[in-house]
């Protein structure tokens, strides 16, 4: 940072603000953690300034040898890491593989089966005004109506019925594991391709906590800065028969050059969760997940599917008569960030919702555990069911800022 200040320092300062931000508030985006001082260190380096279009030992531009191996690097531990026969880290990010994949294996106007966006999926499986929506036929599954829990009875009537050249399975606000084997079976049913989005959930199928979908499923993507904590990114394991039109999806079919010192970062974020200790982690992130979810069952609040079996929880919040959006500005205003979100059959509007959206990856990070989760259902108790009193917000911001800062942030402090 010591370049940043005389240069920008307007930019220095709004920097050193999020800092403080992040050091001193709790972090409940299920989708957000804290990187390594390591791996930003690698993001933020000279690797930045290389062009590489092309892949290791087939490149487009002189002057790879450092690039190629690194490259190689980040191959060698994801495959490692994740048991997968081949892997591409070169997506930009999680829409831009999940588009590079249907690029790879579909035509235009094919049909595909995906969760639908307010029961938990994502805007890339299937939403009607995206890309994806608009570019193939997506026909969307829902959670069942009472558990809140997909019903893989449903799913496999669904595929019966409209025989999808794909399934998509995944989500970005679904709290229960996924039945990989089941998914599996009914793609194979249809002879349909089978494709895991595992972005939330990468790190806890790394650390052992969660069921792996690679061994069975022909493409599994994640983006690689959620649970797995490396930096923002993507990458795509397939089986070795899909891994030409993959490589060829993602470059030159929809991405120029590679971004090497991401690639770099995500190198060594893989060899950070081969390591003993985010077997650790992971194993935390749920412990908490599951310690919070009843301390807020306990406090009266309704949880989608009832709890959790990952790091995510989806709180309807029609019964403390809050709407998700002020209660997330509210949260906000105390030093608590978590997400506004649509809840299944949500009757409100996506800017508007009747839920929130909370997780405990960066909370672990930081070490927390049980006793601390408690702590954070009180203030989100107490917040939501005295949303009006702004002086006892200021009370819980300090309340907030005292606990946080007993807790130092990776690469921050
Ligand atoms: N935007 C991510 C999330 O917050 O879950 C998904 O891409």
């Amino acid at each position: 940072m010591s370049a940043i200040q005389p240069m920008d320092p307007k930019i220095f300062e709004l920097i050193e603000h999020e800092k403080q931000r992040q050091r001193e508030g709790i972090e409940l985006i299920p989708s957000e953690n804290y990187t390594s001082a390591a791996v930003m260190e690698a993001c933020g380096s000279i690797l930045t300034n290389k062009y590489s279009e092309g892949y290791p030992g087939k490149r487009y531009y002189g002057g790879q040898e450092n690039i190629d191996a690194i490259e190689n690097i980040a191959i060698d531990r994801a495959k490692k890491l994740f048991g997968a026969e081949h892997v591409n880290v070169q997506p930009y990010s999680g829409s831009p593989a999940n588009t590079a994949i249907y690029f790879a294996l579909l035509n235009f106007g094919d049909t595909v089966m995906g969760l639908k966006l307010d029961h938990g999926g994502h805007i890339t499986h299937g939403l009607p005004i995206a890309f994806s929506g608009k570019a193939y036929n997506f026909v969307q599954y829902e959670v069942d109506k009472n558990t809140g829990k997909i019903d893989m009875e449903v799913v496999r009537k669904l595929a019966l019925e409209h025989k999808p050249k794909m399934i998509v399975a995944g989500f970005t606000a679904y709290p229960r594991d996924i039945d990989w084997k089941k998914f599996k079976e009914i793609a194979d049913e249809v002879g349909a391709i089978s494709v895991a989005d595992i972005s939330h959930t990468a790190g806890l199928i790394a650390g052992g906590v969660l069921e792996s979908p690679v061994p069975y499923f022909d493409v599994v993507m994640t983006t690689t800065h959620k649970t797995l904590r490396g930096p923002r990114g993507a990458m795509i394991m397939c089986k070795e028969k899909f891994a030409k039109a993959i490589d060829r999806a993602v470059f030159p079919g929809l991405q120029g050059g590679p971004h090497e010192h991401i690639i770099a970062g995500k190198a060594i974020a893989f060899g950070e969760a081969l390591n003993p200790e985010f077997k650790i982690y992971a194993k935390q992130i749920q412990t908490n997940a599951r310690a919070l979810a009843e301390a807020m069952k306990k406090r009266g609040f309704n949880l989608v599917s009832d709890g959790t079996d990952t790091h995510l929880i989806l709180a309807d919040l029609t019964n403390k008569g809050v709407p998700g959006k002020q209660a997330q500005m509210v949260l906000d205003s105390v030093g608590i960030t978590l997400n506004k979100n649509t809840v299944p059959f949500d009757t409100r509007t996506p800017m508007d919702p009747s839920g929130i959206r909370l997780g405990t990856p960066a909370v672990t990070t930081r070490g927390m555990k049980e006793p601390e989760m408690e702590m954070i259902a009180d203030w989100l108790d107490r917040v939501i069911s005295n949303i009006e009193d702004t002086a006892l917000h200021t009370k819980i911001k300090e309340e907030v800022k005292e606990m946080c800062l007993k807790f130092p942030v990776p690469g921050i402090n």
